[in-house]
């Protein structure tokens, strides 16, 4: 059984209560197109588990990190985005909106965001 939180928009978008464009998944973690694109390609990556932010999910479970940067690399490749970066904003001070653990994979173009 998956911890969830009531009323998060990723728990819902993991267990398929809201729609999303999923580009993979592991047993972990799963990656979805972001809603509002900050470069030519840009995935996230949320864990299954709910966590408020990246440290939290490392602190009950170091390798769910590593589950996420998995699935990063897998989602970037098979958009033919070898090379790309990895952003985790933590907390509402660097721009965190949606406290569920996630990596935004960002590819095409090198720094292309201001927000990002
Ligand atoms: P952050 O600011 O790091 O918390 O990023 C949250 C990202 O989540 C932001 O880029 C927009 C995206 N997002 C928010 N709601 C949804 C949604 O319902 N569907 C999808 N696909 N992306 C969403």
């Amino acid at each position: 059984m998956s911890e969830t939180a009531p009323d998060c928009i990723f728990c819902k978008i993991v267990a398929g209560e809201i729609p999303a464009d999923v580009l993979g998944r592991n047993d972990h973690a799963v990656s979805i197109k972001d809603l509002n694109p900050q470069a030519p390609f840009h995935a996230l990556v949320i864990t299954v588990d709910h966590h408020d932010n990246a440290a939290a999910s490392a602190a009950a479970d170091k390798a769910s990190i590593g589950h996420l940067v998995a699935l990063a690399d897998e989602v970037a490749r098979e958009s033919g985005n070898a090379d790309y970066r990895l952003i985790a904003n933590t907390g509402t001070g660097a721009g965190q909106t949606v406290f569920h653990t996630h990596l935004h994979v960002l590819g095409g173009s090198p720094r292309m965001s201001e927000t990002l």
